[in-house]
C-alpha cells in the first residue's frame, strides 16, 4: 500500500520536555493563549481523506515534545521504500528555535531519505515558506491539493498549479484546489493514535465565515453559499469518537460557529441523536450571540456548547462601527449579561459556561479613556470569565509593498487601517519601564533581524494611532497593566479554547470542570496533560507496550 507520513505539533513551548516529570502548570500571566496541548489537527483531517483513496498514513502528534534524536529515530522506523511523501503541518508561526530545529529535521530527510517527498501544509503562506529545502508547500484547505500532488508525483497525474518558492513549488489551495464547502470534513483517528477519553479533539460545523470584518486575516471570510458540514457526517464522527475511543469533548473550529441560527438548529438536530452528551467550545460572535436569543441559546445548550469565546474587541462604539462590528456597546453589556444569566439558570447538570472575551487595544477612534471605561465595566461585571487584551497588529505599507509573492497569498487587512490615519514609526523605543514590555519588543526586534536575512528589508517599526495619543508599544505596556488589574482582583477563569487542561486535570471528577471557568489558581495544574503527552510518545517510540493497527 502506499505509505505517508504526517507530522506537527510545532509551539510555542516546544523543547521544554525536559521539566515533564516536574509539575506543569499553565499560567495566566501571559497575554498570549498556547495551541501547544493540541494534536495537529489538520494531519488528521487530510490523513482521513487520504486513507479513503488507498494511502495508509499515520500521523505524529507532538512533535516537539520529543528529542532531535527521538524525532529522527521514529521516521527512521516508519520509512520504506514504500514511503513517498512526509507532510508536515504548520498552524502557527514558529519561534526561531523551532524553525532551526524543523530545518534541521527537514535536512535530515533530505539527506537520509531523498526518495521521500516533503510537503508542508497550513492556512497561512508566510508560515510555511520560512522552511526551505521541502517540495511543496501548500497554503490552504489541503485535501485536494495534497491529493493532487501524489497523483502528479506518483502516478502521472496533470502538473501542479503552483509558484516557485525557494526550492519547491508554492499551492495556492484555497483559489486552485478550493476544499470549501467540505461536507465530510470528518476526521477518524486510529489505534494508532492512542487516542484518551478525557482529550479535547476538535470538530468543525462548517468552513469559511460569512462575515469580513475589517482586522481580520483569515483566508476563508465574506464566503457566499452553502458551507456546512453533512448533518450525517457530522453525527457520524461524533458517534465514532464517543464509541472508540470515549471522546465527548471538542473545540469546533469553524471561524464563527453561531453565524446563522439554522446552522445551530441543524447541529442541534444531529447531537440530539447521539447516546451520549458531548461539550463543546469555539468562537462565538457576541453581537450575534444577542441577536439571535434564547431559541439559539437553548440550541446550544442542547448541543452541550456552552463554552464560548466571544470577539467583542472593544466598548467604544466609534471603534465598533469602524472594524464591521456596529452594535451599541450598551445592547452588548446589556446582552451580554442577559446570556450569562440564561447560561447558569439553563445548563444542564455537569455542563460549563465560558464566556471568554477577546479584545483589541488600539482600535480607530480608542482613546486611553474609552479602553478605561470599558476596562471598568469588564472589571465591574465580566470579572468572573476570562478576558484577553491583545493589541493592535498591522504592518506597515513599506513592508506590505516589499512582501514577497508567497506573503501577498495571505489576506492583507492593514490597508483598512491606512484608511483611518494610522502612521508608522521606524526606530528603536526607548522609553520602556516596564521590563516585560522591554522582553517583548526584545523579541520583536530579534525576529526581525532573522527576518532581514531571509525576506523584508523594512526595519522593525510600529504604528502611532491616528489620534497621536499612544502608539503600539503604549498599547503593549496598556494590556499588562491589564492583566495585572485583572490579577490583582482575582479574575482569572480559564479561557475558552483552554478547556483541554482541566478536562485532562479532572478527568476523574469532571463536575470539577465547572470550577475553572468562573475562578482557579492562578497557575493552573496541567500535570494530567503532559504526562498524556509523555505516554503517547513512549507509545509512538515502541517503549511501552500498546495496541498497534491492524
Ligand atoms: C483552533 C484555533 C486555535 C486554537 C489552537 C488549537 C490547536 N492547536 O488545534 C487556539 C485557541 C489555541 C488558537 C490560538 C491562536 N490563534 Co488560532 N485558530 C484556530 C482556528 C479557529 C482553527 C484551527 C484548526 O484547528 N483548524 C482545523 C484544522 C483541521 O485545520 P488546519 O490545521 O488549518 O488544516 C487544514 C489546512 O491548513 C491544511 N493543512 C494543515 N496541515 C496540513 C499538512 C499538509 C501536509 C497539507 C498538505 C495541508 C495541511 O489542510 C487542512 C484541512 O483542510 C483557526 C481558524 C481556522 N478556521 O483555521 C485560527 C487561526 C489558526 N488562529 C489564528 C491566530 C491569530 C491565533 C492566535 C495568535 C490568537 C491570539 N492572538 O492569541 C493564537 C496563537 C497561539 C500561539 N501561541 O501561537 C489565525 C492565524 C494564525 C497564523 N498562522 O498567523 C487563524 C487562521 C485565525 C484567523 N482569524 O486568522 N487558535
Ligand atoms: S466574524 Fe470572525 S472570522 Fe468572520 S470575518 Fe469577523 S473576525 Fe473574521
Amino acid at each position: 500500500m502506499k505509505h505517508g507520513l504526517m507530522i506537527g505539533g510545532f509551539g510555542a513551548n516546544a523543547g521544554l520536555r525536559k521539566v515533564f516529570n516536574d509539575k506543569w502548570v499553565i499560567s495566566s500571566r501571559k497575554l498570549d493563549n498556547s495551541p501547544d496541548y493540541y494534536r495537529s489537527f489538520g494531519n488528521h483531517r487530510v490523513a482521513t481523506y487520504l486513507r479513503k483513496k488507498g494511502w495508509d498514513i499515520e500521523c505524529l502528534d507532538y512533535t516537539f515534545y520529543m528529542s532531535d534524536d527521538e524525532i529522527r529515530q521514529y521516521l527512521d522506523d516508519r520509512i520504506t521504500a514504500q514511503t513517498k511523501f512526509l507532510g508536515i503541518s504548520l498552524l502557527f508561526p514558529l519561534a526561531y528555535i523551532s524553525r532551526n530545529r524543523l530545518q534541521g529535521v527537514v535536512n535530515w530527510m533530505k539527506r537520509t531519505h531523498p526518495h521521500v517527498i516533503i510537503v508542508v501544509g497550513g492556512v497561512k503562506a508566510f508560515v510555511l515558506t520560512e522552511i526551505g529545502n521541502v517540495d511543496y508547500y501548500c497554503a490552504g484547505s489541503g485535501e485536494y491539493a495534497l491529493e493532487a500532488i501524489l497523483e502528479h508525483e506518483f502516478n502521472g497525474g496533470p502538473s501542479i498549479k503552483a509558484t516557485i518558492w525557494k526550492q519547491g513549488q508554492l499551492i495556492n489551495a484555497y483559489r486552485d484546489y478550493p476544499a470549501h464547502p467540505k461536507p465530510d470534513a470528518r476526521i477518524s483517528y486510529e489505534e494508532r493514535d492512542y487516542i484518551e477519553p478525557y482529550e479535547t479533539l476538535n470538530v468543525e460545523f462548517a468552513r469559511g465565515c460569512i462575515f469580513k470584518c475589517t482586522y481580520c486575516s483569515f483566508p476563508l471570510i465574506g464566503i457566499k453559499g452553502n458551507m456546512d458540514r453533512c448533518q450525517q457526517d457530522l453525527h457520524d464522527e461524533l458517534l465514532e469518537n464517543w464509541e472508540r475511543w470515549g471522546v465527548r469533548n471538542y473545540y469546533i473550529t469553524d471561524d464563527t460557529v453561531n453565524d446563522r441560527q439554522d446552522k445551530m438548529e441543524k447541529v442541534a438536530d444531529a447531537v440530539r441523536k447521539l447516546p451520549f452528551q458531548p461539550q463543546f467550545s469555539g468562537y462565538a460572535r457576541g453581537d450575534l450571540m444577542i441577536r439571535h436569543g434564547e431559541k439559539t441559546w437553548e440550541d446550544m445548550i442542547d448541543i452541550g456548547f456552552t463554552s464560548h469565546s466571544y470577539g467583542v474587541e472593544t466598548l467604544n462604539h466609534k471603534s465598533g462601527k469602524a472594524v464591521g462590528k456596529g452594535m451599541n456597546p450598551e445592547e452588548t453589556k446589556e446582552g451580554l449579561l442577559k446570556i450569562d444569566e440564561f447560561m447558569r439558570k439553563n445548563m444542564k447538570k455537569d455542563q460549563y459556561y465560558s464566556g471568554s472575551l477577546t479584545m483589541i487595544a488600539g482600535l480607530p477612534h480608542e482613546s486611553f479613556a474609552s479602553l478605561d471605561a470599558g476596562k471598568e465595566w469588564l472589571n465591574k461585571y465580566w470579572g468572573h470569565h476570562s478576558v484577553a487584551y491583545l493589541p493592535l497588529r498591522i504592518n506597515s505599507p513599506e513592508e506590505i509593498a516589499q512582501s514577497v509573492e508567497a506573503e501577498n497569498m495571505d489576506i492583507n487587512n492593514s490597508d483598512n487601517f491606512y484608511k483611518e490615519g494610522y502612521t508608522f514609526e521606524y526606530r528603536e523605543p526607548d522609553y520602556i519601564d516596564d521590563p516585560r514590555v522591554r522582553e517583548v519588543i526584545k523579541g520583536m526586534l530579534q525576529a526581525k533581524q532573522y527576518m532581514l536575512g531571509t525576506r523584508g528589508k523594512v526595519p522593525w517599526n510600529f504604528w502611532v494611532h491616528p489620534s497621536g495619543e499612544y502608539d503600539y508599544v503604549d498599547m503593549l505596556q496598556w494590556t499588562y497593566e491589564w492583566m495585572d488589574d485583572r490579577i490583582a482582583q482575582g479574575s482569572y477563569a480559564t479561557y475558552c479554547f483552554e478547556t483541554n487542561v482541566p478536562t485532562a486535570q479532572h478527568k476523574d471528577h469532571p463536575a470539577n470542570i465547572k470550577h475553572h471557568f468562573k475562578q482557579y489558581p492562578l497557575e493552573v495544574d496541567a500535570t494530567n496533560l503532559h504526562q498524556f503527552i509523555i505516554s503517547y510518545i513512549d507509545k509512538k517510540l515502541g517503549r511501552t507496550e500498546s495496541k498497534t493497527d491492524e
